[in-house]
């Protein structure tokens, strides 16, 4: 039986949903216009006053916010609430390196950790279970939003925070872990580590992975190694952290929490609105924050919204798999090449390849040069030169008809690329612009 943290809410019908975003977007618009002088400003620009929005249908009227707006003013420019009411800053650093810096309510903390508790629950965690978080606590958001998840639910937390994955391990055997928080290339790590030293953790029954792209064919890795059931959580320290959106038994996608987070997706060129079962732009409004609401946020995260009913019951929209950021999507050779194809290829091959890659790119006499390294078994690697070369050959004509260009495969000896105990980086892009 499927379980809920607040069925009356996650069950709501659409109608009601509809009537509750309205509700909380007219509040919204009045708070933020009277509030805060930058929207007042960004409203004022394009003639758009509160009373010009009566219902949810009305957001398409409102001007854009990006990771710019919070940068340029940094660090609380942004900030509706008074200094006194915030209570908590987190902060994430993107490519350009300077911050951008997030301030919570004592409201806002209860939302964010009511969703986490939902994602929890969806996932089939329960008061009695025991949550492992190996996220990094600090001003990322991952450790704090699944720990305080886990305490509202009534688990136990236990706030192990990233490295020294020998110790991880032998926590979650001591404290007889049910629920596993973080990020999925961590996970295959701490897999690897577990069989390398014969540890088996069967209490372990549940990950509750995110924070960057990973495939269903890294899931089926991660729940065989693991022997558990691997489940996607989606969020960004700008909306409000971990459980903006987190998948249920039916593992098709992350439900989205509609009644805090009203989701777009916008074709990223024109910036109009698309459809359900449109590939754009993911633009989030924060409904119900109070210490740094945003308003149409540019995510850069590219997906879309699947139209469908879920059989676990929950009406709030599912997301499709990110497919990779806007900014982080490559141009080679003038082809849009995503990592996340490039992981579906690799992964889908077969025994003989691990989920550890990296992707090289550099530019040579004006011409890119591509390149993407895997590890394979020790039984491939260790096999004879001509096996070596068909997978490879064999894998390079798989990516290049995925990709539509030529790339090198370059196959690498198991444990010889790097292992992150955050989010991993696999791009490696040289090119000088
Ligand atoms: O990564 C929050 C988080 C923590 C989410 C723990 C899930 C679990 P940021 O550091 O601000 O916040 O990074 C946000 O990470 O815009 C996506 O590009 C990416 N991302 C987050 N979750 C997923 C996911 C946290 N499930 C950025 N799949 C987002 C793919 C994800 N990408």
């Amino acid at each position: 039986m499927e379980k809920y943290y607040d069925k009356k809410t996650e069950c709501m019908s659409r109608s009601e949903l509809k009537a509750l975003q309205s509700e909380r977007l007219v509040k919204l618009v009045d708070y933020v216009y009277n509030n805060n002088a930058i929207y007042r400003a960004k409203m004022d620009d394009i003639k758009v006053k509160p009373s010009d929005i009566k219902s949810i249908d009305d957001i398409v009227k409102l001007p854009f916010t990006t990771k710019k707006d919070l940068r340029d003013n940094y660090p609380f420019g942004m900030f509706t609430a008074p200094r006194k009411n915030i209570v908590r800053l987190h902060a994430s650093s993107g490519t350009s390196g300077k911050l951008t810096v997030v301030g919570y309510t004592k409201k806002d903390i209860d939302v964010w950790a009511e969703c986490a508790a939902r994602a929890l629950v969806a996932a089939g965690a329960d008061k009695n279970s025991i949550v492992h978080v190996s996220y990094g606590y600090g001003l990322f958001t991952g450790g704090l939003g699944l720990h305080y998840g886990a305490e509202k639910l009534g688990a136990v937390a236990v706030p192990a925070s990233s490295g020294n994955t020998a110790r991880q391990i032998s926590l979650m055997k001591d404290f007889q872990a049910n629920v596993l928080c973080c990020t999925p290339s961590y996970a295959i790590y701490l897999g690897e580590e577990m069989q390398k030293s014969g540890v088996e953790l069967p209490d372990l029954k549940i990950g509750i992975f995110g924070a960057e792209p990973w495939s269903d064919t890294m899931r089926k890795k991660i729940e065989k190694l693991l022997g558990i059931k691997a489940y996607d959580i989606y969020g960004l320290s700008e909306i409000t952290g971990p459980g903006v959106a987190s998948e249920c038994s039916d593992q098709s996608g992350c439900h989205i929490y509609e009644d805090h987070f009203y989701p777009e997706i916008l074709d990223t060129e024109t910036l109009e609105p698309l459809n359900y079962n449109s590939k754009g732009e993911l633009v989030f409004t924060t409904l119900t924050k109070e210490g740094i609401p945003l308003i149409r946020y540019r995510t850069r995260d590219i997906t879309m919204l699947k139209d469908e009913k879920c059989p676990c019951g929950r009406t709030f929209v599912k997301m499709g798999r990110i497919i990779g950021r806007s900014d982080d999507m490559l141009i080679i050779r003038g082809v849009n090449v995503f990592p996340s194809q490039i992981e579906t290829v690799l992964l889908n091959y077969g025994d003989g390849v691990l989920p550890h890659y990296e992707i090289y790119v550099d530019r040579f006499d004006s011409t890119d040069y591509f390149e993407i390294r895997v590890e394979m078994t020790e039984s491939i690697f260790s096999d004879e030169v001509k096996k070596i070369e068909m997978v490879k050959k064999e894998m390079e004509s798989k990516l290049q008809s995925m990709l539509g260009i030529s790339v090198n495969v370059k196959l690498v000896a198991p444990s010889s690329l790097p292992r992150y105990e955050g989010k991993a980086k696999r791009i490696i892009d040289n090119r000088k612009y």
